[in-house]
């Protein structure tokens, strides 16, 4: 990573776990710990750290467990806090069982020979956004596809490209809730791309995109906000989906981790990128840009069926926890993702007999809004269990798309499977305040 970028990345995994997950008081309670009757054992998590001589208070820990027969179920280290002498302090996780008489002093003999020892609880689900504001803190990304870094982006070896992205990106990474939404003056090479990109999607359309999209972007070409000789702007598209469907948008630098960009829809919030693809390859592209964003989701999203159907998919993944569900044989956020990419993204539907594109990934494409609909790929009705278990391509065309009936019917069949879905608590988003209710919270 660049410096930059890496201290923007870790600054925010920071932020969110230290207003997250903040470990429970340090005490030794029977609240903090996991009984197995039978076997009288109990599960423990643990943290501590070591700040001096590192070494020698690993291995003394290592004996602590030894002499108690603890068994380790999972451990994990991450650099701590800064000391003056000896260096960083290095911190510890750790699940054990060990035999329930043998808790206090198990925990009292670490304390001999490690620093802030503490038993912690469990997390029943990893967190998640319960208000808008707190979309600040799902910024997360995702390094592949960068520019930077990535040798076979077709910007890899263009400085001057990847200074642009830099200065574009810097202002997203920068944004809060409630900023205004940065405007960027785009250069005469970028609306070169953008313009050659719309002119030749914009003769597909009429025959290759579904009827909900091809209505708003006829509105967007009469408010005069789309057209092929300026880049719109994210203030101005947000303002007009607002009106539509209650989205809004939101700039992100790059791509986003799937479970902060789905948690992002369920408050009605889309993030968008603002820089715009590699003038070498403008009929493709494996990442969201501005053209994937302006021209694939924005016109979809002033649908009001879909914009439900893109917020239930959000609503589904909010503190999707790692394990499977066995009837899916996939966890929830797996569900949401393969959901989200074989509708959202490149989604197919029946309309007056014809199959049409509606997924963005799709309509932002020419290559791929042709290769769709030609008789090349593999089609498939549309069944949310039948795309939790899909493999999905990122770096080039899918080789089976699925196909809806209608957005009506991919809401029905959505909601019946996520009603299957076995959470800790239930969850309803409250439009009047921007936040989520829970209920049945234990
Ligand atoms: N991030 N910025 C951004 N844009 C997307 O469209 C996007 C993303 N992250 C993940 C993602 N899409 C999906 O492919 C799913 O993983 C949810
Ligand atoms: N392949 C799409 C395009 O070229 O616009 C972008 C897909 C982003 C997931
Ligand atoms: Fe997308």
């Amino acid at each position: 990573f660049s410096g930059r970028k890496r201290s923007l990345i870790e600054d925010a995994r920071r932020e969110r776990e230290s207003s997250s997950s903040s470990p429970g008081p340090s005490r030794c309670g029977d609240s903090f710990v996991f009984e197995d009757e039978k076997s009288g054992r109990v599960t423990l998590n643990v943290l501590f750290a070591l700040r001096n001589e590192k070494n020698a208070g690993f291995l003394k820990a290592g004996k602590v467990f030894e002499t108690f027969e603890a068994k380790l179920l999972h451990l994990e280290s991450r650099p701590g806090r800064k000391s003056k002498n000896s260096g960083d302090d290095l911190e510890f996780f750790m699940r054990c069982e060990v035999h329930c008489s043998h808790t206090d002093i198990f925990i009292n003999s670490l304390k001999r020979v490690a620093d802030d020892v503490r038993l912690v609880q469990e997390e029943k689900f990893p967190w998640f956004p319960k208000k808008i504001a707190e979309l600040d803190k799902c910024n997360h990304l995702i390094t592949k596809f960068d520019p930077d870094l990535d040798q076979e982006h077709p910007g890899f070896s263009d400085q001057e490209y990847r200074k642009r992205r830099g200065l574009i990106t810097e202002r997203a990474f920068n944004y809060k809730h409630g900023d205004p939404l940065p405007v960027v003056e785009y250069t005469t090479e970028e609306v070169a791309t953008w313009k050659e990109v719309y002119r030749t999607l914009t003769g597909l359309y009429p025959s290759h995109a579904c009827r909900q999209f091809l209505d708003a972007l006829g509105q967007l070409e009469s408010e005069c906000l789309y057209g092929e000789d300026k880049i719109p702007q994210l203030r101005d598209v947000s303002a007009f989906l607002k009106e539509r469907t209650g989205f809004q948008l939101r700039p992100v630098a790059g791509l986003l981790s799937a479970r902060d960009f789905l948690a992002s829809l369920a408050f009605r919030v889309f993030q968008c990128t603002q820089y715009i693809r590699h003038p070498s390859a403008p009929m493709h592209s494996p990442e969201p840009d501005c053209c994937h964003e302006l021209l694939g989701h924005i016109p979809m999203l002033a649908d009001k069926e879909f914009a439900q159907f893109s917020q239930e998919i959000g609503l589904a993944s909010l503190g999707a926890s790692d394990e499977d569900i066995e009837k899916l044989s996939t966890n929830v956020l797996k569900f949401c993702t393969q959901l989200y990419w074989f509708t959202v993204e490149f989604g197919l539907c029946k309309q007056n007999g014809t199959v049409k594109a509606y997924g963005a990934g799709l309509l932002s494409s020419y290559g791929e809004l042709l290769y769709s609909l030609s008789n090349e790929p593999q089609y498939k009705p549309f069944d949310p269990a039948e795309t939790a278990i899909q493999p999905y391509q990122d770096h080039s065309y899918q080789p089976v798309y699925f196909v809806s009936e209608s957005f009506e019917d991919a809401k029905r069949k959505l909601r019946q499977y996520s009603s299957t879905i076995q959470k800790p608590f239930s969850i309803k988003y409250d439009p009047y305040t921007c936040s989520m209710e829970l209920l049945d919270e234990p």
